[in-house]
């Protein structure tokens, strides 16, 4: 496999790597269970460049390094303790955390994430913000913002009460319990638990599935499905012409019913 990049080892805080048109996004401070410090953040941005430059992906990866998934924002990076002007969290939100939700949910294929092990705070938050998340049975979902004094963020507020109902949402983050993956699985926070021995066979099958789908209309899924919060059904039908009619000028299109016709696997190729 080509690594994206080599260098310093502040670049492999987090790992990008891209074959076959699987792009692999790893968090890699194993020791820090993934923690999100300042210098993986400046490595996501640079990442995220460089797939938003990319034009041969077909499927992007998030996924842990080691026994976490990420456990949130880096507190050893919180010198609470000190004297002087406290730090402007508003301003870490600003700069680093709302860019990368943007971005993130922007990426122009879909995002696959793999709960390999707990995620708690941003790092639950950037879990449940892909399109689809697979879990390890062992893995939890902690939302550990009010732990520690803060409220979720990540856009957690806005999507958990759509993802699974207000009371569940409220109580997982007014008591930071942790939620195991077959439970999260149950509440239809992700889509699938799936146990720990089948954990990486699972999430390849899935790339491979994605990987070969006709990435112009998991696109419009998305867009449309996403969306559908914010519009009311007549805005939504209308939205549904207007996709439909562009996707069935494809050559994925033809490609798809033409297989179909001749009882054969289609060969999509994202056009
Ligand atoms: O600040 C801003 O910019 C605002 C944005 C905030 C977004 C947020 O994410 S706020 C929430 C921050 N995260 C947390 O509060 C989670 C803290 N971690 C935990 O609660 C637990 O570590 C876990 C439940 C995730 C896992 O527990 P466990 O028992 O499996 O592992 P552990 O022993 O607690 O952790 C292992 C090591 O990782 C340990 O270090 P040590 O003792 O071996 O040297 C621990 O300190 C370290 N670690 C875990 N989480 C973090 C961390 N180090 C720094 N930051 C962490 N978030």
């Amino acid at each position: 496999m080509m690594m994206a990049r080599h260098g310093t080892e502040q670049d492999d805080c987090v790992l990008f790597a891209v074959e076959h048109g699987i792009g692999r996004i790893t968090l890699n401070r194993p020791d820090r269970l993934n923690a999100l410090s300042l210098a993986m953040h400046h490595r996501l941005s640079a990442i995220l460049d460089e797939i938003e430059r990319r034009n041969d992906l077909r499927v992007l990866l998030l996924i842990g390094a080691g026994r976490a998934f990420c456990a949130g924002q880096d507190l050893s990076e919180r010198p609470v303790e000190q004297t002087g002007a406290p730090l402007d969290l508003g301003e870490s939100l600003e700069l680093r955390y709302n860019p990368l939700v943007r971005r993130l949910m922007a990426v122009n294929v879909p995002l696959l994430c793999a709960v390999n092990g707990v995620a708690a705070g941003a790092g639950a938050g950037l879990a449940l913000l892909a399109d689809m998340v697979i879990a390890a049975e062992s893995a939890r979902l902690i939302l550990s913002f009010t732990r520690i004094g803060l409220m979720p963020d990540c856009g957690v507020s806005w999507l958990l009460p759509r993802l699974i109902g207000q009371p569940r949402a409220l109580g997982m983050a007014l008591t930071g319990d942790a939620i195991p993956a077959r439970q999260a699985e149950a509440w239809g926070m992700i889509w699938q638990a799936v146990p720990d021995a089948a954990f990486s066979s699972t999430v390849e099958a899935m790339l491979q599935t994605l990987a070969q789908a006709p990435t112009q209309a998991l696109m419009a899924t998305r867009h449309a499905m996403r969306g559908a919060w914010l519009r009311d059904l007549d805005a939504q039908l209308e939205l549904e012409r207007d996709e439909q009619r562009r996707l069935g000028l494809t050559e994925d299109y033809r490609e798809g019913v033409s297989a179909f016709r001749d009882k054969r696997q289609p060969q999509f190729r994202a056009r």
